[in-house]
């Protein structure tokens, strides 16, 4: 069974469309129209081996919320179509996650149950036109779109590029982790019998 998805969405603020392939070999082809935001999601599907395709047409003009926080939400509903019945699941995933002077925890639980535990402190506004304000948001619109809880914590860090990076990089090998499957889990890893 393929663990793939297509997701299409169109609003008066964007059109976005993604492709995830939760077995894939982290392939990316991320155009989003911030720089720095697709370098984020290349590192998300390079360090979680999935194979992801995003196009994003957001009104940049504005600012980068709507841009950020709508692929959030396709990209959420993405990994929900992908899992489909999460059955054989590890469920849980989590990562301590270095890049140089930066170290994020990530942990994660595809319970069904959206919660988002975020904290963090950015020093900076932007990281070049990234609105840093909008990490957070993204990881909310993830967390409630995916139905996962989600905990991303900075432990160090002083630059902004490494802690944000540090995040991204540890949500995708926290979710290769809890995606991944386990042959001893014949129906979902929950006594209530479903996820
Ligand atoms: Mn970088």
């Amino acid at each position: 069974m393929e663990r793939t998805a297509i997701v299409n969405r169109s609003t008066k603020e964007t059109v976005i469309s993604i492709e995830l392939n939760l077995d894939g070999s982290g392939r990316a082809a991320v155009n989003t129209g911030i720089g720095f935001f697709d370098h984020m999601l290349e590192s998300f599907a390079r360090h979680g081996f999935f194979d992801l395709q995003v196009t994003v047409n957001g009104d940049l003009d504005v600012d980068t919320h709507h841009t950020v926080e709508d692929t959030g939400i396709v990209l959420g509903k993405a990994i929900s179509q992908a899992l489909g019945d999460k059955r054989s699941i590890r469920r849980y995933g989590s990562v301590m996650l270095p890049m140089d002077e930066a170290l994020v925890l990530c942990a994660l639980d595809l319970s069904g149950r959206p919660y988002l535990v975020y904290d963090a402190s950015l020093a900076v506004e932007r990281i070049g036109a990234f609105e840093t304000q909008m990490v957070k948001e993204f990881f909310y619109a993830v967390t409630v779109s995916a139905g996962m809880n989600l905990h991303i914590k900075q432990i160090h860090g002083d630059n902004a590029h490494h802690i944000v990076e540090a995040m991204f990089k540890a949500f995708a090998k926290s979710l290769d982790q809890a995606v991944s499957l386990d042959g001893r889990i014949k129906d979902v890893l929950s006594t209530k019998g479903a996820l």
